[in-house]
């Protein structure tokens, strides 16, 4: 956090109990510098990166409040399902809520049971022990029907902070897509509501368009993953999409396509993160939010890389965009529903689009194995691990399973497992 502003007045202003957060600020430097600043060869371009991460609750917390200041609103989503598009064209801005660490789990376990996944205590515990600026600067928060988990605790979290629930089906039959598309002009109408500002088939398209750019930037920055070796590591190309859910969307547009021009150049100049042979790893499962890089940092300290994300953090948030020739707003809701019902969370049943991504990305990126992270105590990924495995088996690609939470203490066991795991990936040295 930059030493020369005292944000300490605007943190107070937004209710957040300044001792508590004071602490959570104290542990994050070291591990972001453990991370990612002891990273060798890192391209040039993630000094943006860093210099958001430093002023995650600062200078953007500011331009938040700032935004307020001026009549626009802030609209917080835990989901990949929430329509950013639509936020955008109503003027608001939409913030990925703090939902990647442990805190306050033990007012979090008085009123949810101890196993829930971290993600859902997590994002209950930034609430309950107010100490994420970005859920007070929001003046509405958007939850929806995907996991039970979930579902039930929007009800809690409902009467700590406004809060908006979208009913998401969980299958993708015709009858379903109807009742999705009703959803988004419940959607439409609340936030109507909440801003002040009317939709219109001008403000939408911009609104689409703006969003569909940051995706391309972002598989823009992807695509360079495909070379060998690999010009950028795992650990911050994850940051890339994670950062993608905080901040301003033209100014991360233009900075995630200049990053991606300099992986291009490292890809033509054969510079890379990883020597040529260090086993590539296709990461899967539930998502990965900011301070949550245990795994990829563990298989990089093991001497891997990660190739790609099939994850919310990652393929499942920028593959796919919005048509962008529809010419009235229907068409163009329908474009937005179409697309977002698109998305493969394991919530869905079946869900064989995730199994077909999982196998096409592990070849497209040449993956040599494919390591299934499932949060403890999250029914629909650990379930659908089964599922990964077998047509991985089928594909003859290694899979290692790990089922994990936020806390640390099972880093050892993990760095055995996926040091084992690697070693069984590493390509026998070609004879002369
Ligand atoms: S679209 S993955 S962001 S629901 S890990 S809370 S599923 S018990 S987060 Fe998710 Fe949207 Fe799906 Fe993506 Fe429940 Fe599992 Fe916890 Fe989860």
């Amino acid at each position: 956090m930059s030493d020369s502003v005292d944000y300490r007045p605007m943190w107070e202003s937004l209710g957040l109990d300044l001792a508590a957060h004071d602490m959570l600020l104290a542990a994050i430097p070291q591990m972001y510098t453990d991370a990612f600043l002891t990273q060798k060869d890192r391209p040039e371009g993630m000094a943006y990166f860093d210099f958001v991460m430093s002023e995650i609750h600062g200078l953007r917390i500011k331009e938040l409040v700032d935004h307020k200041a001026a009549g626009g609103k802030v609209i917080g989503t835990f989901c990949l399902y929430v329509p950013e598009e639509i936020i955008r064209a109503l003027g608001g801005v939409a913030v990925g809520l703090c939902a990647g660490a442990e805190w306050a789990y033990d007012e979090v376990e008085q009123i949810l049971p101890r196993n829930t996944c971290a993600l859902i205590k997590s994002f209950m515990g930034f609430k309950m022990g107010k100490v994420c600026p970005y859920v007070e600067s929001a003046d509405l928060v958007i939850g929806e029907t995907t996991c039970d988990g979930k579902k039930k605790a929007y009800e809690l979290f409902g009467e700590m902070a406004p809060v908006h629930v979208m009913e998401l089906p969980q299958m993708k039959r015709p009858d379903d897509m109807k009742l999705w598309r009703a959803e988004i002009d419940r959607l439409v109408a609340k936030l109507e509501e909440v801003t002040g500002n009317k939709l219109t088939a001008e403000n939408l398209a911009k609104g689409i368009q703006e969003v569909n750019d940051k995706r391309r930037a972002l598989q823009h920055l992807n695509a360079a993953r495909k070379a060998s070796p690999a010009p950028i590591s795992g650990k911050d190309a994850l940051l890339a999409v994670q950062v993608a859910f905080y901040d301003d969307v033209p100014r991360f547009t233009q900075m995630v396509n200049k990053l991606a021009d300099e992986l291009e150049a490292r890809v033509a100049a054969g510079t890379g993160v990883a020597p040529v042979g260090a086993p590539r790893v296709l990461v899967t499962g539930s998502p990965m939010s900011i301070p949550n890089w245990k795994l990829p940092d563990i298989i990089e300290k093991a001497g891997g890389v990660v190739v790609t994300e099939e994850l919310c953090t990652g393929s499942r948030y920028y593959e796919k965009l919005v048509a962008e020739d529809a010419s009235s707003m229907d068409a163009m809701l329908d474009d937005i529903a179409e697309k977002y019902l698109d998305i493969n969370c394991a919530c869905f049943t079946p869900n064989p689009g995730r199994i077909d991504d999982v196998i096409r990305l592990a070849k497209e990126y040449n993956a040599d194995g494919i390591l299934h992270y499932a949060l403890q105590f999250c029914g629909p990924y650990t379930i659908e691990a089964y599922s990964v495995d077998k047509a991985a088996q089928d594909a003859g690609i290694p899979v290692l399973r790990v089922d994990t939470d936020y806390s640390m203490e099972d880093v050892g066991q993990l760095q055995t497992r996926i040091e084992a795991f690697l070693e069984m990936l590493e390509k026998p040295a070609v004879s002369a």
